[in-house]
């Protein structure tokens, strides 16, 4: 896998918690099934799911950054991307580096008080101190009258909720957050994700030229989570692709209903993902990602989102287009 680490051109699929070990051995049946506890619905929702445990440090990172990591010294902005399928556990050991309070808080799944991870429900790691955190997930069920109550499934986002102060504005701000996918079973896997955080006037704590970009060859199953922070309203905008307004970003067949868009809103705590062949219909180059509030794109809210031929190669005038983008952007931007 072709890694760049630290530079404005590293993209994040390296992170992805699904292609590493750990989800493998937990959906090998590694860990024991959950059983139907806390939780007051149907046992049957629950049986088939595998309970995961991960270690995540949340570290202190230069330019008075903070970021969570699967192992020591690994940490980044934004943190890995988490998967689980519905109907999982991942049990959560958080283990705090800092001399600052902080948490982990998920979107999307379902937790007790004590995995809060709020100061509210004295759910928060202490300077130096390690907690666990257990997010449970449950399959959608039958309800009454031809409906359907949700399950888990969705491109869902994890953050700090304790640094700063007691809505974890201080660990936001300075980078604790990332991806949550709960994945029903069946769902098509990419083979490249990326992750872009809209946060203030930044993506991914940086501002253009310094954002990121992310790469992929031409045809490529590229998935996108987007997910907005701060304290402004966002819209993300992807040039030539475009993608279907639900769960998945795909049609479910030739006449479902969704809408296909290439622009949506970004705003505070919302998250959405994706998934797009990459160049598909378009051919490879340097497309641009960016958030279309025009202030926004302007003062730095833009990212390369990098389409090379389908061998890896670079198509014609994507390095002029980079150089550009850099240029440009140094020049109004500083
Ligand atoms: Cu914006």
């Amino acid at each position: 896998m072709d890694d760049h680490a630290g530079g404005p051109h590293r993209h994040l699929s390296r992170r992805s918690l699904i292609a590493t070990g750990a989800l493998a051995a937990g959906a090998l049946g590694a860990s024991a099934p959950t059983i139907g506890t806390a939780f007051g619905g149907s046992p049957a929702r629950a049986a088939a799911g595998v309970t995961k445990k991960i270690t995540i440090y949340a570290e202190q990172l230069p330019g008075n950054l903070f970021g969570y990591g699967l192992a020591p010294g690994q940490a980044t902005v934004p943190g890995p991307i988490l998967e689980m399928y519905e109907g999982d556990t991942l049990e959560i050991t958080l283990v705090n580096t800092t001399n600052q309070r902080l948490s982990i808080h998920p979107h999307g799944v379902d937790y007790s008080t004590e995995s809060d991870g709020s100061p509210f429900n004295a759910s928060f790691n202490n300077p130096g101190e390690t907690r666990t955190y257990v997010w449970r997930s449950h399959e959608m069920v039958a309800a009454a009258g031809r409906r359907y109550m949700p399950g888990s499934a969705g491109y869902w986002h994890y953050h700090d909720h304790a640094m700063g102060t007691d809505h974890g504005t201080g660990g936001v701000a300075k980078g604790l957050y990332g991806a949550l996918i709960v994945r029903r079973r069946g769902d098509i896997l990419p083979s490249k994700q990326f992750t872009a955080v809209f946060h203030d006037m930044m993506i991914n704590n940086k501002m253009a030229p310094a954002t990121p970009m992310f790469e992929a060859n031409l045809g490529e199953r590229v998935e996108w989570i987007a997910i907005g922070h701060g304290n402004l309203f966002h819209t993300f905008h992807l040039h030539a692709h475009r993608w279907a307004d639900n769960r998945t970003g795909m049609l479910e067949g030739p006449s479902d209903p969704s809408l296909v868009v290439d622009n949506k809103d970004l705003n505070p705590g919302s998250s959405f993902g994706f998934q797009v062949l990459a160049g598909e219909g378009v051919g490879p180059g340097a497309w641009m990602y960016h958030c279309h509030v025009q202030t926004h794109s302007d003062g730095g809210m833009a990212g390369i989102f990098l389409v090379r031929n389908a061998d890896g190669s670079m198509p014609p005038g994507a390095e002029e287009a980079i150089h550009r983008f850099q240029g440009h952007t140094h020049t109004h931007g500083s």
